[in-house]
């Protein structure tokens, strides 16, 4: 074997090392925040230009104690379908206040007659 196989061997080596090393941390990193949480809550307001809802949520355990307040989505498109006094919900993560996959809840029993 010549030196110069030898440097390449140990330059594969290093690289694959630094390719694992980035898929292990990577790794622990979307671990850590993939725990979903389930979120509910009622629509207050909608900020199209802000995309969020200030919403009346519960509290969820672990992610944020009952309050109202302004939420970011994942996807403006339901800003069009939310309206004010929809009742919600949403799949929430640790460390992420963003409302993600919202849906508008039936109104059920809840339903007022006009
Ligand atoms: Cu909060």
């Amino acid at each position: 074997m010549n030196g110069v196989l030898a440097v390449r061997i140990q330059r594969v080596i290093a690289v694959c090392a630094g390719v694992a090393l980035m898929a292990i941390l990577s790794f622990g990193q979307a671990a850590a925040g993939k725990k979903a949480l389930t979120f509910h809550g009622k629509v207050e307001a909608v900020d199209q230009n802000a995309n969020s809802l200030k919403v009346n949520g519960e509290k969820v355990e672990g992610w944020m104690d009952a309050m109202t307040m302004d939420y970011k989505v994942d996807n403006p498109a339901i800003l069009k379908k939310v309206k004010p006094g929809d009742m919600i919900m949403a799949t929430v993560y640790k460390g992420d206040v963003t409302l993600h996959n919202v849906m508008v809840m039936p109104p059920e029993k809840s339903r007022k007659q006009k």
